[in-house]
């Protein structure tokens, strides 16, 4: 009808201008123009939001221009429109949204949730961030909320800097200094560059902090009283010297596929081949030298396969509008079938493993990583279990790429393991 034709006019006209402001500004479309092209959007939608106090701009014009900005929001917001154009869903959401077919699908479009949830994948505090996390996470994840706030949403947004893991240690070891002075270090400068870029975060905060040992530790805590992990030992090289297991990055030897002498335990970097430790030809440890043994650990295992079903259906079935790049991904390893995966490490950096015989065990960094969500949004607001506990909040995720694994598949089975949560 009328409507829809003059929807389509005004939003072509909104587009429109954007790209010749694109075009004035630069050639191709570089990132900072992107951003300014949306605030200048932004100030001008906020303008008629003002100026719709003084002459009353009727409802359905407004609601036009909201929804071709929200267009022109996704499009450079990486958010892909569903067909309809009526919404747009995110790289990656969860909400208990119902699984719908076709027909139900303009309902579920239209529907509207009480509140958001927007999570940025969290930096390793091991080096600054650069243009490709900007344009690939941040910006568009800072885009949604800004759009979100603008429609009068109650939208929170968190991030935080991801502090543990193997990298970080291997930088201190590398520069003499300790872990927590690597991670002091860049969380300090990437919280200072998103500030810099005006990114508008409700909170930055960081997974060293008492709040996340704690929220990490309860969560694995609850999982392993529930029974819900596979406890397994098996050999793992040791350092007689330094008198510590060693993480697959700490053992380097021969490549058995293309003798590069240089190859890491999990990975050979000349040939790309994924390798075991044990695959190496005379293994050596990269702290000491020494030559490794092989000794009995014990560790944790969840056991993703017992959440296949879940999984199948929440992703393949009710999230058919994610990205088609994430929808794929997890759908080749669901089709390839999930295994038990390590929650562990033996190392002497992370959030020690709070149960007894597990000293010098400290949590698998992904384990820790997503749960950061959770205690940035604790130490955000008191009301913070609205945003992870009620069915009428809509998370929505902003990753990259090779992130989407630990947040399509493994962090909704720690989620619908714990019970507690969306
Ligand atoms: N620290 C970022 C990366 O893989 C990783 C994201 C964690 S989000 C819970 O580069
Ligand atoms: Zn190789």
């Amino acid at each position: 009808g009328f409507c829809g034709l003059l929807k389509k006019i005004v939003m072509f006209i909104v587009i429109a201008v954007a790209y010749l402001i694109q075009m004035l500004i630069g050639g191709t479309i570089p990132l900072r123009e992107v951003v300014i092209t949306f605030y200048i959007c932004n100030e001008a939608l906020s303008l008629l939001e003002n100026a719709a106090v003084f002459v009353p701009i009727p409802e359905r014009l407004k609601d036009v221009l909201l929804q071709s900005l929200s267009v022109q929001v996704c499009y450079w917001g990486g958010i892909s429109p569903t067909e309809t154009g009526q919404r747009m869903f995110p790289v990656c959401s969860r909400g208990r949204e119902s699984a719908f077919n076709e027909n139900e699908r303009v309902i579920h479009t239209m529907k509207q949730f009480k509140r958001y949830l927007v999570t940025s994948a969290l930096p390793y505090a091991n080096g600054p961030v650069h243009i490709g996390h900007l344009a690939g996470v941040y910006i568009p994840s800072d885009i949604y909320t800004r759009y979100l706030r603008l429609r009068g949403a109650d939208v929170i947004s968190v991030c935080g800097s991801d502090e543990h893991g193997v990298p970080i240690t291997i930088k201190a070891r590398k520069e003499g200094v300790t872990p927590q002075q690597i991670v002091d270090r860049y969380h300090n400068m990437i919280k200072k560059s998103f500030e810099g870029l005006g990114m508008s975060f409700d909170i930055y905060s960081r997974t060293t902090s008492p709040v996340h040992h704690k929220t990490a530790s309860d969560f694995f805590r609850t999982l392993y009283e529930k029974g819900e992990f596979i406890e397994q030992t098996s050999e793992q090289y040791y350092d007689p010297e330094s008198k510590q297991f060693l993480a697959d990055r700490y053992i380097v030897g021969t490549c058995p596929h293309c003798q590069n002498e240089r190859a890491y335990g999990d990975q050979c970097e000349k040939c790309g081949s994924t390798l075991n430790p044990t695959d190496l030809i005379n293994p050596k440890s990269a702290i000491t030298g020494a030559t490794p043994v092989l000794r009995e650990t014990k560790h944790w295992f969840l056991p993703l396969d017992k959440h296949e079903a879940f999984l199948r259906k929440w992703i393949l079935e009710d999230h058919k509008e994610w990205k088609s790049n994430v929808y794929g991904q997890c759908k080749s390893w669901l089709d390839l079938g999930l295994q038990p995966r390590a929650v562990s490490r033996d190392l002497d950096w992370g959030i020690p493993v709070p149960v007894e015989g597990a000293e010098g065990k400290v949590l698998y960094v992904w384990f820790d990583a997503p749960i950061g969500y959770i205690s940035a949004t604790k130490e955000l607001t008191p009301d913070w279990e609205k945003y992870w506990k009620d069915e009428e909040t809509k998370m929505v995720h902003f990753i990259g790429k090779d992130n989407i694994v630990f947040h399509c598949i493994v962090f909704p089975s720690m989620l619908q393991a714990h019970g507690g949560y969306i």
